[in-house]
């Protein structure tokens, strides 16, 4: 059966619908595009989101649970278990074991900006772009472990050509070409109220990138797991291109992943208020899950012990460590797990009568995608590990207010300002903690407080107060 019966005896058929208007070219994209799409697949998810009754997945409420974490100390030298997880992440990061993985697929339409993510500049003096910024931080753990750490990089149909091209223009910000690798992300096709495909043009299917739960099928098409199995890496720091702040490298939660046997792990922080985004860390019938904050009941969001802290308090950031073997398990080809798709309503550009393309004033289909913590009741251990927002989170989501740039930079720099402090030296800070005068440490000399603590001690540099203050 050719492409073109397969999808009428699917009800599709209208996807070739201008098929004798369209020129060659267009005919093999169209046919190339076709080919991504699984329609089985997309014949049960229209069958449950757009033909069900059950527009969300069913989340057994009742018996939900908090999950457990482990609890940052005050003072993590003073700390053994730390140490000891430190230690662990330490010697696992010498020996090769680690690679650094960005997801960076995403659109980034909420920031109002056109480029790939990773291109935003956001350092509060240089204006560094996040890409930078990661690949900084990639360059000084090389350097500190001796060890190779890989850093792969997930794009998408959407912005794959435009960020290898921002690498190469950038000469790579300095890491070996061969040592940053790119895949796309697999996407999937929209559809409208009632189940068909959408087309945005004569010759093009309305696609999008198929979430960062994708990852995991595209990491294992791409080759990159085979690639990391034959160089001995066995475990993968995940991270969102849209957060400056994030260490990348952190080997006290590698250590701690090691050290609890694993198989994916991930940093929390206590929700700052009820209503902030963060998915829910929970456990449901002995495995762990994450609940989006849009999935979960207001009067469960709200919950709050005897001393009045929030019951699920456990917020998700988005930072995992993940065996490269789990990744292995679940995603190739033999596999049996499928992660559940979600759906987002959306406004898609599409054809209208006259076949011309419109982009519409309201929702008019749907988006499929998976999320990566959907992995997480697959793992038969899953830890999650308690970090601090100055240290870790400050994301770039919004173009204005909360996780926005202009907060991220204050957040970035009140980093900055805080280092400094422990070494006794005092900016000047705003109502808000923010130092008046900019500062900005570059990761070249600390991407973190205790990398900071160990290059001070060698190299204490000169820090003029009264002025903007660069320290690389
Ligand atoms: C995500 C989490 C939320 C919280 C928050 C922290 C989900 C559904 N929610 O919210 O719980 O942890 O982050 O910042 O994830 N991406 C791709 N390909 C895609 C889609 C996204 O690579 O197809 C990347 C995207 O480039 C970005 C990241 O995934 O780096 C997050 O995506 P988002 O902005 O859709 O997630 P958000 O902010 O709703």
């Amino acid at each position: 059966m050719d492409t073109k019966e397969l999808f009428e005896k699917h009800g599709q058929g209208h996807v070739f619908k201008y098929w004798d208007e369209l020129g060659s070219k267009e005919q093999a994209s169209l046919l190339e595009q076709a080919g991504e799409i699984d329609l089985g697949e997309l014949d049960e998810l229209v069958d449950t989101f757009v033909k069900g009754s059950e527009a969300k997945e069913v989340v057994d409420f009742a018996n939900l649970k908090p999950a457990p974490y482990e609890k940052i100390p005050e003072d993590l030298s003073e700390d053994s278990s730390w140490q000891e997880a430190k230690t662990k992440g330490e010697s696992a990061l010498r020996d090769g074991k680690v690679a650094a993985f960005t997801v960076a697929g995403g659109q980034g339409t909420r920031l109002g900006y056109n480029g790939p993510k990773g291109t935003f500049p956001i350092s509060p003096i240089k204006s560094k772009t996040l890409f930078q910024l990661f690949a900084e931080k990639v360059g000084a753990a090389r350097v500190l472990y001796g060890a190779e750490i890989p850093w792969f990089i997930m794009t998408s149909h959407v912005n794959h050509d435009a960020t290898v091209s921002f690498f190469e223009e950038n000469a790579y910000f300095g890491l070996a070409e061969g040592s940053v690798k790119f895949f796309k992300q697999g996407r999937m096709a929209a559809v409208d109220f009632d189940g068909k495909i959408i087309l945005e043009g004569k010759g093009t299917i309305a696609m999008s990138p198929d979430g960062h739960g994708g990852a995991l099928r595209a990491l294992e098409r791409s080759g990159a797991i085979a690639e990391m199995k034959s160089k001995g890496i066995e475990i993968l720091s995940y991270f969102q291109v849209d957060n400056p702040l994030v260490q990348v490298i952190d080997p006290y939660f590698i250590g701690f992943h090691i050290k609890s046997g694993s198989a994916m792990s991930s940093k929390m922080l206590p929700k700052a208020y009820e209503a902030e985004k963060l998915g829910h860390f929970c456990e449901l019938d002995g495995k762990q899950i994450v609940v989006e904050y849009s999935d979960m009941p207001e009067e469960l969001t709200a919950l709050r012990d005897e001393e009045g802290k929030l019951k699920f308090i456990a917020g998700s950031i988005a930072i995992h460590i993940m065996d490269v073997a789990f990744i292995d398990k679940i995603a190739s080809a033999e596999s049996s797990v499928q992660l559940p798709f979600h759906k987002a309503v959306k406004k898609i550009a599409c054809l209208n009568e006259g076949g011309e393309t419109v982009k519409p004033s309201d929702a008019n289909g749907i988006k499929f995608e998976m999320f990566v913590f959907d992995a997480l009741p697959f793992a038969d251990r899953a830890l999650v590990m308690e970090t601090t927002r100055l240290n870790d989170f400050s994301p770039v989501k919004n173009a204005e207010g909360v996780d926005s740039p202009e907060s991220s930079r204050a957040d970035q720099q009140k980093l900055y300002a805080n280092w400094l402090a422990s070494k006794g030296v005092e900016l000047e800070v705003d109502e808000s903690g923010v130092p008046v005068k900019n500062i900005e440490i570059a990761a070249s000399f600390a991407y973190s407080s205790e990398t900071f603590d160990a290059k001070w001690a060698e190299s204490t540099p000169d820090v003029d107060i009264a002025g903007e203050i660069y320290i690389s």
